[in-house]
Formats: structure tokens, C-alpha cells, sequence
């Protein structure tokens, strides 16, 4: 194959390159950070393949697996926690196997940059019986994402490529090739692997246990199972990005640096470990490869040094390994500011509201999370996506009606469109007479404004049907759906009030787009300080906009105001006014 140029992109990027090179033909996603980026820049491809944001991980886990029985190449790309939601279809595609390769593309998150748990994708994958990928920079990670379709197609074996964040957002040069001709197979009808009913899983069962101890047999003479033998007196057991700390920190030490960590190579394990004095298995998060290892009797050191919290680095290997300290500068550190929604976020005005009632709420995962955080702290739970409306539902069936008069659920739109609308169908259902506000600001803010089924856009740029969430909400028999203007004070006040005295399930849709979907230059308000009193009720909401001044009277800075009204609003003595129209 042709080899072309070189190029500077980011762990995701590659991921998306090699898909297409690949030749990829479906690839579904729903988004989440790290993993978002990956879908985003295979649409660049659109003309050699189709790309999709489903409305969450196990309806694209789904859907790739349709494009692999029909014969294509296919991909599901997710976060960590979007594999848990897909892993109901992922142990049986386990046991059905591919036709056309299937890949998961999953990114794990050590240290939680934007997580609510620091799970090990391994852990799921292994128990899956799935094998798994893991490159160290961006060039494997294009290398690998091909790697694994080939895997896949030889073995018959959907394949994981986990990555961690640091790679997914990590910047590496990346060799471009032609993308591959035609991989397109014929269809094959097949009910002894693909009807997964008991008489077929059972057979199908013996063959991937089978079909995966080949692997492993392979696995020991793999190019990307790579032995770098140097001073015999260290050797350490690696992959994934802790490969590019170990080199750091022991540049003179030997490595078996492992590509593929499910399943592993142990003829090649074992004779490594038989050549180093001290054998070092590093690898971030949960001791997946030492558990192994050390329960072929090999003695290594691992987790008794390593954390299972968080990132590693390499002044961190070399202060466990080595005793040293630190030799280099640490970088600056960013003084540590607490998250906040955006100066003119409509999900504050939502929550100043609730606050000003004492309601608590049962919260989901997006912006909205930040509820929970001071000075607003409305937000009293947050799970997973899709919990806040079944967990009110969960008290009210502990603690009865009256409980939950002081309780609503809040969700955001793709959330709701994610797994929310299960619960809701759960709480009609079940005679429940909560109160769920669907935070609507028209996009999936948190990770990035991404469209999703009710914002009328494809993930390829097409219109398409925009679902209607307050038809919806009343299809599946909600009788109490009332759309509000989020910053429309007293009607929503007034409509929480109402909705909460009723004795049946309520839906209030708070429908106003996110601030940043707003283009051009944004209006904004200023203080007339002449008729401040100093009063501090404009701060009530914590816009980061607005700052009290020595003299106790407040300031706007028109930099960052938004000109969204809420303070406006709550300023009795008028001295807050929009001076300028966007
Ligand atoms: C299972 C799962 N998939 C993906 C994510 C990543 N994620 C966090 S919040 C969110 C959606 C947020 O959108 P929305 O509900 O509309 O709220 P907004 O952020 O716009 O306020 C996503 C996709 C996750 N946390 N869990
Ligand atoms: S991105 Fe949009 S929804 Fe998220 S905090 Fe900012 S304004 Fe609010
Ligand atoms: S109008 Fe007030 S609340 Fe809205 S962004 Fe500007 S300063 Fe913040």
C-alpha cells in the first residue's frame, strides 16, 4: 500500500483515519468525553461512509452490529460509561462474531476529566470475552484501528481499541495511506450465530473460547506484543500511553510493551519475565495484565507500588521505582476553580427557581450536573444518564406522595432522548405522580453541542425529523406537559407550584437553546450604580458575570454577560438594564 504523507493529529483524529482507511462503511456513536471527536472527524469521510450519532450506546452498538452481519465494515464508538450501556448487546455479539469486522471503539477516562466514575474498560472487555487493542500514541491508534478490523475479520472476533484520554486529546505524527479497496463481504444467512436462543449459544459459546485461544496462541508473535530488551537488572510489562511514561522514566530498562491486552501472550510473557531480575507491570487503573501474570506464578510487582486511582506519570514511575524525586520543573499549575454553568447558561434561571421553592432535586448527567454546586445547590443525586426521573420514582414508591412534593427529577433533552424516556414511560406506567423537568437547550451541551434525535440535524449534516419531546412526553401518556421559557421567572415558578400539587406525573419542558448555540456578538446588561443599593439579590444565581465591588455595589462584565436577563429580573431597584441588542 501506497504510503503518502505525514501529518500532525490528535489520538482521535487517527482513530477516525484509520477507520476510513479501514474502509469503514457504518459507524455509530453517542457522544462522550474522551471518545466525542472520533465521530466528529469521520464525517470529513462522509463520501466513502456513513456516520451517525444514535441516541445512545447500545442502539450504535446495535446498529454496527446490523452493518457487520450485512457484510460491512462497522464501528460503535463510546465512552467508558456508554459501554456499560451497550454491553447488553455486546456479550452476545461476543458470541455471534462478525462478518464484516466490528470494532468498539471505547475511551476510558483515568483521573476523570469529565467523568462520573474511572472504570477500566478491560475489565468489561475480558468479562465479555471480547479482545482488546490498546495503542500508546496516534499513529497506532491508526495503525491499530485497522489492525482491529483484521483482527476481527481473521478471528471472527468483535474488537475493543480502548484508549485513554490523555491519547484521545494528545497530539502525534501520523503516516496517511490509501484507504483499502472494497472490504464489502456478501451477506450469509446464518441462524446458528446469529439467533443467539439457547441452542445456539451453547455451540457458539465452545467456539469463542476457542476462537480466542488461537488468539492468544498469536497474540505471542504479534508485532505490536513488542520485547525491547535493554538492561536486564528492570524489565517492566506495559501498554497504552503508560508505555510513553515508562520510556521516560527508564529509558535504559527492558519492556514488553503490549498491543493487545486481551487476550494476552503468555509464552511471551513468560519467557520476558524469565530474562529480567525485577519484573514491573505498570499499567493505569486496575491490575488487569498483573492479575494475570501473577496468576501464571510469575512474581512482578505491581499494584503494591501503583495506584489504581487516576493517571500515572513519568516522575511518578521514577519516584516508585527509582526513589527519586521529581528532576524537572513541574509545570504551572492552573489555580483550582469549581465548575460553573456559563454566564447566561438558561439552566440557572431553572435552579435559582427550585432554590427559591426548597426544592431538592434528583439530578442526570450534563451541564445541568452543576446544580449541584454552590451557590445553586439544588442538585442532591447524580448517577448515570437516565437515573434522575426513575430514582424520584424509586422514592416515591419508598416514602409516598407527600415525600416527593418537595422533590422534582431534572434532565437534559439528549439525556431525556438517551435512556430519560424509558423512565418516564416507567413512572406513567406506574402510577407515579412526580414532577420532571426536561432542561431543553436544543443540543447535547457537555459534550460539545453535538445533535441528537430532537434537534432536527444528522451527525452528516443533514435536517432531518425533529422529535417533538412535548408529543412525545404525551404519546406515551403524560397528561400534564407545559412548555416555559426557562428565563420567563414567574410562569415557571407559577407552573413548578401547579404541577407539584398534582397527584399525577407532570412534565414542564424549560425549551431555551444553550448561550454558546447563540452566534455573533451577544447583547448585555450593565449596572446603574447610582440606583445599586448593594442589596445582593442579582448574585443569588452565581453568574460568574457578576462580581461585588468594594463598596458593596455589583458589576457586570460585559465581556462575558450574555445580556440573559436573570439578574434583571431579580434586581428590585431597576438598576440593572440591557444596554445593547446582539
Ligand atoms: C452513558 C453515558 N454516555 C455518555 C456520557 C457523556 N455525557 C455526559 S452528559 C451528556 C449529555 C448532556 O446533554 P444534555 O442532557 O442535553 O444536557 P446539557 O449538557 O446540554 O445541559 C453526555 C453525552 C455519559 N456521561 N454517560
Ligand atoms: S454549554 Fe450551554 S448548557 Fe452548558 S453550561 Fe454553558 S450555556 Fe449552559
Ligand atoms: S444578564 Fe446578568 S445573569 Fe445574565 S449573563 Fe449577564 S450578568 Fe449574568
Amino acid at each position: 500500500m501506497a504510503k503518502t504523507k505525514k501529518v500532525i493529529m490528535l489520538g482521535n483524529e487517527a482513530i477516525a483515519r484509520g477507520a476510513f482507511e479501514a474502509g469503514v462503511k457504518v459507524s455509530a456513536a453517542y457522544p462522550g468525553t474522551p471518545s466525542t471527536e472520533i465521530s466528529e472527524y469521520l464525517v470529513q469521510y462522509k463520501d466513502s461512509l456513513y456516520c451517525e450519532w444514535s441516541p445512545n450506546e447500545k442502539v450504535a452498538a446495535e446498529v454496527a452490529l446490523g452493518a457487520s452481519i450485512a457484510g460491512s465494515r462497522a464501528m460503535a464508538c463510546m465512552k467508558h460509561v456508554g459501554f456499560n450501556v451497550a454491553a447488553d448487546p455486546a456479550y452476545s455479539i461476543s458470541y455471534i462474531g462478525v462478518n464484516g469486522g466490528l470494532v468498539f471503539m471505547v475511551a476510558d477516562d483515568p483521573g476523570l476529566y469529565s467523568s462520573q466514575n474511572e472504570q477500566d474498560t478491560r475489565m468489561v472487555a475480558r468479562a465479555a470475552k471480547l479482545p482488546v487493542l490498546e495503542p500508546s500514541d496516534s499513529a497506532e491508534a491508526k495503525e491499530y484501528t485497522k489492525l482491529a478490523f483484521e483482527i476481527s475479520e481473521k478471528f471472527d472476533r468483535p474488537v475493543v481499541l480502548r484508549i485513554t484520554t490523555r491519547l484521545a486529546h494528545s497530539q502525534g505524527i501520523v503516516e496517511l495511506c490509501e484507504p483499502c479497496a472494497n472490504q464489502d463481504k456478501p451477506y450469509v444467512k446464518n441462524i446458528g450465530k446469529n439467533v443467539m436462543m439457547p441452542n445456539n449459544a451453547k455451540p457458539r459459546h465452545a467456539v469463542i473460547e476457542q476462537k480466542n485461544a488461537e488468539l492468544a496462541l498469536a497474540a505471542n508473535t504479534m508485532d505490536i506484543n513488542r520485547v525491547e530488551m535493554a538492561d536486564t537488572s528492570i524489565g517492566v510489562i506495559t501498554s497504552g500511553i503508560p508505555y510513553q511514561y515508562v520510556k521516560e522514566a527508564l529509558p535504559n530498562a527492558s519492556v514488553l510493551k503490549l498491543g493487545m491486552v486481551n487476550p494476552l501472550p503468555k509464552e511471551l510473557i513468560c519467557d520476558f519475565a524469565s530474562k529480567v531480575d525485577r519484573l514491573y507491570i505498570i499499567e493505569e487503573l486496575d491490575p488487569v495484565i498483573e492479575e494475570q501474570v501473577k496468576a501464571w506464578g510469575i512474581e512482578a510487582v505491581g499494584k503494591e507500588l501503583f495506584t489504581v486511582l487516576g493517571e500515572y506519570s513519568a516522575n511518578m514511575i521514577k519516584a516508585a521505582i527509582l526513589g527519586e524525586k521529581a528532576d524537572f520543573a513541574q509545570p504551572a499549575q492552573a489555580p483550582g476553580r469549581p465548575p460553573i454553568l456559563c454566564p447566561g447558561c438558561p439552566h440557572r434561571s431553572v435552579y435559582h427557581t427550585l432554590k427559591k421553592l426548597g426544592l431538592h432535586a434528583a439530578g442526570d448527567i450534563g451541564c445541568y450536573t452543576l446544580g449541584a454546586v454552590a451557590p445553586l445547590s439544588v442538585v442532591d443525586t447524580t448517577v448515570c444518564m437516565g437515573s434522575s426521573i426513575s430514582s424520584l420514582h424509586g422514592m416515591e414508591k419508598a416514602k409516598g406522595k407527600d415525600f416527593i412534593k418537595n422533590w422534582v427529577a431534572v434532565i437534559g433533552d439528549s439525556t431525556f432522548m438517551h435512556t430519560g424516556v424509558n423512565s418516564l414511560i416507567n413512572m406513567v406506567y406506574n402510577n407515579a405522580s412526580g414532577t420532571v423537568i426536561i432542561m431543553d437547550n436544543s443540543t447535547t451541551g457537555m459534550t460539545g453541542h453535538q445533535d441528537h434525535a430532537a434537534t432536527g440535524k444528522t451527525l452528516m449534516g443533514d435536517a432531518a425529523y425533529a422529535i417533538d419531546i412535548p408529543t412525545l412526553c404525551r404519546a406515551i401518556g403524560v397528561k400534564n406537559v407545559i412548555s416555559v421559557n426557562a428565563f420567563d421567572l414567574e410562569l415557571l415558578e407559577k407552573t413548578i407550584k401547579e404541577e407539584q400539587q398534582k397527584d399525577e406525573v407532570s412534565v414542564i419542558i424549560t425549551k431555551t437553546p444553550c448561550v454558546l448555540l447563540t452566534k455573533g456578538r451577544k447583547p448585555f446588561c450593565v449596572v446603574d450604580t447610582e440606583k445599586c443599593k448593594g442589596c445582593g439579590l442579582c448574585l443569588k444565581p452565581g453568574c460568574p458575570a457578576i462580581t461585588k465591588q468594594a463598596d458593596g455595589k455589583v458589576m457586570i462584565d460585559d465581556t462575558m454577560c450574555t445580556g440573559c436577563g436573570l439578574c434583571a429580573k431579580l434586581c428590585k431597584s431597576g438598576a440593572i438594564r440591557l444596554v445593547k441588542e446582539g
